[in-house]
């Protein structure tokens, strides 16, 4: 069964086609800095968005229109998964990712729904076996259903929180049994609505139990994949205890488990904290915690997740430079977590959509790598630092000034004097990158 007859496999056929179903930068083979770019951009589907929704918002029902919904029950679970393959196999990108409850619905009780996932996680197995397709991560969905209300490992009700620690455990093996390079926690429901019936610190310290339990179960059932938290500041609480790459990190220090951690950072998610999404991959670099990217791209105008297909050339170029500056993604990779627009209703816009997220990304990698080459941003940066490299500021990167050596050098040094930041001068040296071939 074919659900994607009318599209052949993607081809690079370069910057000038205007075929829609080619890609005019991402040739998968090509060298960029020393690397193919499909090493260095290791592309993933996300299952939820591409097979699973169907395109409804609180104000109106699914508009999606997939041949796979002729189907119910498992039998859909299992056309998907037939789904899956076929997409992922013809866009040519190496992964995908899931939360268990995307690909197998859940039974009337946990053994039921256990044994829903494993069928469908043993279907999987089968497809990996002569398919190339890997699984770049997955994760366990613990905000969608009701017994989730008030949080799962910050829940109020130990119930819950046991139901989701099982749900957790379930995760890990479904993970190692498809070898999933990393394994994902985002926190939809870890947050809080108000303080007036909330304790923080018990939920806090609990949260971080579920962690500890994770990485020992991980080890005891030889599951060696990278751990990654996804930061997101709102929605759907008002406050998530994630918010954002540098609250994420001072929770890990704070409880002991930053080195087991890195971090899977998504665009939308830093704009709704108010960054770039290029801050955000800063403060996870230079704390060693940059693992992974969900790759798409909010509406300033709005104030919620959007999840859009990124198309953003210059949030791309930026993106990418951190991600080489990084020394690339390790066992990350860049997760399409973006949604086709409502209006978009036809399979083969999945195709599109990936299509020129991929070309976006290719597009940044070449011109951030060329930025690179050329030290635009470090030989300014260097010479901006530069009386840190000497005299009184070597001594102060070196930790061997005080208070009173720095004083005696500021008493006797008059006037000060400082220099532009050129700013503009940058802005328009990156447009001048950007917009070469
Ligand atoms: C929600 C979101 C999730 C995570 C995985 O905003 O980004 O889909 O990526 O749970
Ligand atoms: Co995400």
């Amino acid at each position: 069964m074919s659900y994607f007859k009318n599209v052949q496999p993607i081809q690079f056929e370069g910057k000038d086609s205007t075929n829609p179903l080619a890609f005019k930068h991402y040739n998968p083979r090509e060298v960029v800095a020393g690397k193919t770019m499909e090493e260095h951009l290791r592309f993933a589907v996300a299952y939820w968005h591409t097979f699973t929704a169907n395109g409804t918002d609180p104000f109106g029902a699914g508009t999606f229109v997939r041949d796979w919904d002729r189907y119910q029950g498992m039998d859909l679970a299992k056309a998907r998964v037939e789904a899956n393959f076929e997409f992922v196999e013809k866009l040519g990108v190496p992964y995908f990712c899931f939360h268990d409850r995307d690909i197998a619905p859940e039974g009337d009780t946990l053994q039921e729904t256990n044994a829903n996932l494993d069928a469908i996680v043993g279907m999987m197995k089968d497809y990996m076996k002569t398919s190339k397709v890997k699984l770049l991560w997955n994760t366990a969905n613990m905000f969608t259903n009701p017994r989730f209300v008030h949080g799962a490992g910050t829940a109020c009700n130990a119930d819950v929180y046991a139901y989701a620690a099982a749900q957790v455990k379930k995760g890990l093996e479904v993970g190692k049994e498809l070898g999933a390079e990393n394994y994902v926690f985002w926190g939809g429901r870890e947050g809080y609505e108000t303080l007036l019936n909330t304790d923080m610190k018990l939920e806090l310290d609990n949260l971080a139990h579920l962690y500890r339990m994770a990485i020992d179960y991980a080890q005891e059932i030889g599951f060696d994949a990278q751990f990654l938290i996804e930061p997101k500041p709102k929605e759907p609480t008002k406050h998530q205890y994630d918010t954002d790459a540098a609250t994420t990190i001072a929770f890990l220090q704070t409880y002991g488990l930053k080195d087991h951690f890195k971090l899977n950072l998504e665009a939308n998610h830093a704009t709704l904290a108010g960054h770039t999404f290029e801050h955000e991959l800063r403060v996870a670099r230079i704390n060693g915690v940059l693992g992974s990217l969900d790759a798409n791209q909010g509406d300033l105008l709005l104030g919620w997740d959007t999840d859009e297909f990124p198309t953003d050339l210059y949030s791309a170029t930026l993106t990418m430079y951190e991600v080489l500056q990084n020394g690339g993604l390790g066992r990350g990779g860049v997760n399409f977590d973006a949604k086709v627009r409502r209006g978009s209703f036809e399979a083969e816009d999945l195709f599109h959509a990936h299509i020129a997220g991929m070309d976006t990304f290719a597009k940044g990698l070449k011109t951030a790598a060329k930025l690179i080459e050329d030290r635009v941003f470090e030989d300014a940066i260097d010479s901006r630092y530069a009386s840190f490299t000497e005299g009184i500021g070597l001594e102060v990167v070196s930790g061997k000034a005080t208070l009173r050596s720095l004083e005696a050098y500021a008493l006797h040094n008059h006037p000060i004097r400082n220099v532009s930041g050129r700013q503009e001068v940058l802005r328009a040296t990156l447009n001048r990158y950007l917009l070469s071939e």
